[in-house]
């Protein structure tokens, strides 16, 4: 029988590439730049299965350009990248990577929290500018983080690997807003406060970390309102989804001092940044680094061959999101 064809839209880590190569017919994307919306189209006739990354829009339209596809392995966890509906719809299955990412992107949630509270850009900006004139006790001053309330919106994977390295690491206090309550013995090991409000979480919190999934739920959430329900001195830190966040707002915000500072790692329209967010200082700005370690992006890859391999085999699959 023929291999199935397997096509991956960006490149991987060697190791997990060659993998998927001894067991299955692969075309990887050479030039490593995203698909076109027709090339994915056009892809969906062509290929078994597709391996595509957030960088892929999978929208209805490209699930309607062929009835070839039968399963698409998500390369990362978020995928509201993906039109879920329209696959199920057509009996596509849908996977994802959860778990191996958990905490390279909670890392940089606090490298995040880190480098905004502690003023870190700036202060590497002003260095390399060849501005620094020398230690003074009034120089770059931030904030510290003990006894700080973090507040984090959404208490999944990634929100609790936050909390636990801003609680035990760094002396924060923890506070969540989540559809429902979490196991009480993680609410005992961070001290953790339920937020059945968001509004009321946003107003409690000196940092806000956002961990919700992105699309049409969350879109825009922190908005004009929210921003105006934080406190002023507070930080508003991203790693979840760009959409999540209205980033004109955003800017208002920041630019006007209602809150002290932000960290971002993603933005509604990558690679695209906000053009108005560029200017300010009190905000970091990172190129979506959330997964980006090498142990991750392999254990990435894996993950999604073992889906793959799942289907080739008819074996229920390990990730499947629809
Ligand atoms: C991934 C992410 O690197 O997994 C996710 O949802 O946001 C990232 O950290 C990216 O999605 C790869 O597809």
């Amino acid at each position: 029988m023929a291999r199935p064809r397997v096509l991956v839209t960006r490149r991987w880590p060697e190791a997990v590439e060659r993998q998927l190569a001894e067991r299955f017919d692969v075309t990887f994307n050479e030039a490593d730049r995203p698909l076109s919306q027709a090339e994915l189209a056009a892809a969906m006739a062509e290929y078994d299965v597709l391996c595509p990354t957030v960088s892929d829009r999978i929208d209805a339209e490209v699930i309607r350009g062929g009835d070839r596809v039968k399963l698409i392995a998500n390369y990362g966890v978020g995928f509201d990248h993906i039109a879920v509906g329209a696959a199920k719809a057509k009996g596509i299955a849908v996977t994802n990577t959860p778990g191996v990412l958990t905490d390279a992107t909670a890392d940089i949630a606090l490298t995040l929290i880190l480098m905004a509270a502690r003023r870190a850009g700036e202060g590497e900006r002003e260095l390399r500018a060849g501005a620094w004139s020398g230690w003074r006790p009034t120089h770059l001053l931030g904030s510290s983080l003990k006894d700080k309330v973090l507040g984090l919106v959404g208490f999944g994977r990634i929100g609790i690997a936050t909390a636990r390295r801003a609680h035990h690491g760094f002396g924060m206090k923890i506070a969540y807003y989540a559809r429902r309550e979490t196991d009480p013995e993680i609410a005992r090991e961070l001290g953790a406060e339920f937020y059945p409000d968001l509004t009321a979480l946003l107003g409690a919190s000196d940092v806000v970390s956002l961990h919700v999934p992105g699309g049409g739920e969350t879109e825009n959430l922190i908005g004009d309102a929210a921003l105006a329900a934080m406190k002023p001195g507070a930080y508003l830190i991203n790693t979840a989804r760009g959409g999540i966040v209205d980033h004109a707002a955003l800017a208002a915000a920041l630019r006007e001092g209602r809150i002290a500072g932000a960290g971002l790692d993603v933005y509604p329209a990558e690679p695209q940044v906000p053009q108005e967010l560029l200017g300010l200082e009190n905000v970091v700005l990172l190129p979506h680094l959330g997964s980006a370690t090498r142990e991750t992006r392999t254990a990435m890859g894996e993950r999604a061959l073992a889906n793959v391999i799942a289907w080739a085999e008819g074996e229920p699959l390990p990730d499947r999101v629809a």
